[in-house]
């Protein structure tokens, strides 16, 4: 059949990545920056600079735009777009996106004369949609938790969250109640994105459903009674809630312009962590996956459902069927750059210096760096503490004080899943950071394996395209486009030492807030 096409609507910028599945080739990456493409749109980050530093909101007219300029740039490039059999995507989880009554009929219609931005321009009644950074909720979720108490993680898979989307729908609902009024749907960006392709208003699947605070994961249904209290009449505003193994509809004749086939199926569109947990071929448990960007992620598919005690922890939807953990580490390679640049100095250097001047355990360092609020321990106010005199050791010993730190907090943060690790793939930014690698195999004493590919979320969504519309397994699909360039096995002979810093660390975290600060 051929070509299958991932489209990743991240937080920066719209990404896509093409495989072949007769040739079992990965054919290549295309992508738009909204900074730097879209510079119109004044967003830079992509989202719009606002006073207030909690509110983090973007014009979804910029995605749509976004997507026609990488379809564009793709058929510039020579991509034989005509032979692309199947399109799916994820996008930046948990953002919302709020439509009119006119916007089905306006898809449905859709006139390739103009453009998509120009078309769907009325039918927002909402001109902004808050992003997974947006933290301006918090009154709406301490109101959420006061109705339901430990109900709202033990059946939609978190505790009332910031940015997930039923918090951020009724302060909209509070705020602008005539806007709201006037929604006649609430997308998130996945299932936004996935209508425009489709001419239809698509569903949403259980992997980005399940980050909104709103989804019953014990039922896979809407839960009434949290969307009745999040919002009135919020569950007639939601779309249906599918499976991410379902065909959401087929492309519009509208795409024709960039050369598409009209008619070719579009899978269901899914959040970038459930598509990514695919695209590093990690849709089965036993195997983890720890995503090194501005923040750290840990996420793992889970063998049973299942919820964090500590409430840092999130479950999602595996679209390989069953559910996924995700854990947000937000001072990840924030703190490792901030420490980095403090000694001056660049990574190769360091991973040198780091073997050969310290040694494993780094005796007993310990370094806490939130440098940002931090999410995963909940720790509101920046603060930087550690166990030793900062100012009196080497640069080597203070990354290898903040690297083996981090590993630390992300074995004890994902011991509740139950799950045993065999294998943890590393990606993203620092997945090249050797020696932050060699830490996390005898921290969890797993094997670590790299991948190549940058954009795992792109690459999942290209995958979840070619198993729904040639049925080809998960498992294939994994073999052949999913190959680890590199292999770390663990040093046994750090195991007990590992585990004994686990103990302090696991001591020294609660009081975190009663030390001193570097
Ligand atoms: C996950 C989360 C982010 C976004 C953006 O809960 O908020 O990872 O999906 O990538």
């Amino acid at each position: 059949m051929g070509l299958y096409l991932g489209i990743d609507a991240s937080t920066q910028g719209m990404k896509a990545e093409l495989i072949d599945t007769d040739t079992s080739r990965f054919v290549g990456s295309y992508a738009v920056n909204f900074g730097m493409d879209l510079p119109q749109y004044a967003a830079p980050d992509g989202f719009i600079p606002d006073a207030n530093p909690l509110v983090k909101q973007a014009n979804p007219l910029m995605w749509l735009d976004a997507l026609e300029l990488l379809f564009a740039r793709m058929r510039k490039e020579g991509v034989p777009m005509e032979q692309i059999a199947g399109i799916s995507g994820s996008g930046q989880q948990h953002g919302t996106v709020y439509l009119n009554s006119e916007f089905v009929h306006r898809l449905r219609n859709l006139n390739s004369e103009s453009t998509l931005s120009e078309q769907l321009q009325p039918t927002f009644s909402r001109t902004v949609s808050p992003i997974w950074m947006d933290r301006s909720t918090t009154t709406e979720c301490r109101e959420l938790e006061a109705r339901f108490g430990n109900r709202l993680q033990e059946d939609t898979g978190s505790p009332a969250v910031e940015r997930f989307a039923g918090p951020q729908i009724r302060r909209f609902a509070v705020t602008e109640p005539e806007s709201y009024a006037r929604t006649a749907v609430i997308h998130l960006v996945s299932s936004f994105l996935c209508s425009v392709l489709i001419g239809e208003s698509a569903p949403i699947d259980y992997g980005d459903g399940a980050g909104m605070n709103l989804l019953n994961l014990k039922t896979l249904r809407w839960d009434e009674e949290i969307t009745a209290f999040t919002a009135p009449e919020l569950v007639r505003r939601l779309p249906p809630v599918v499976t991410s193994q379902t065909q959401a509809g087929t492309l519009h004749p509208y795409f024709a312009k960039y050369r598409f086939k009209s008619g070719i199926p579009v899978v269901v569109w899914s959040g970038d962590n459930p598509s990514s947990l695919i695209g590093v071929g990690g849709g089965s448990p036993g195997v983890a996956v720890i995503s090194l960007g501005t923040s750290d992620t840990f996420f793992a598919a889970m063998s049973k459902f299942k919820t964090d005690p500590s409430g840092c922890g999130h479950v999602f939807g595996n679209p390989a069927g069953g559910f996924m953990s995700l854990i947000c580490f937000t001072n990840g390679s924030l703190a490792r750059e901030k420490i980095r640049r403090e000694c001056d100095s660049d990574w190769k250097s360091l991973d040198r210096t780091v073997s050969e001047q310290t040694l494993p355990g780094n005796h007993g360092k310990l370094l806490l760096p939130y440098f940002e609020p931090e999410s995963t321990p909940l720790v509101l106010e920046p603060r930087v503490v550690c166990n030793f005199d900062f100012a009196a050791v080497s640069a080597a010993e203070r990354i290898r004080a903040i690297m083996e730190s981090q590993a630390l907090s992300m074995k004890l943060h994902s011991a509740w899943q139950d799950e045993s690790f065999q294998r943890i793939i590393v990606t993203g930014g620092a997945a090249g950071n050797a020696s932050f690698k060699r830490i996390l195999a005898d921290v969890f004493q797993a094997e670590i394996a790299t991948i190549g590919v940058g954009n795992s979320a792109g690459l999942g969504a290209a995958i979840r395209a070619a198993n729904v519309v040639e049925q080809i397994s998960f498992d294939a699909l994994t073999v052949t486009f999913c190959g680890h360039n590199e292999r770390l096995t663990p040093d046994p002979t750090n195991a007990d030492l590992y585990q004994r810093m686990l103990a302090e660390y696991a001591e020294l975290e609660p009081r975190a807030e009663i030390q001193e600060t570097i």
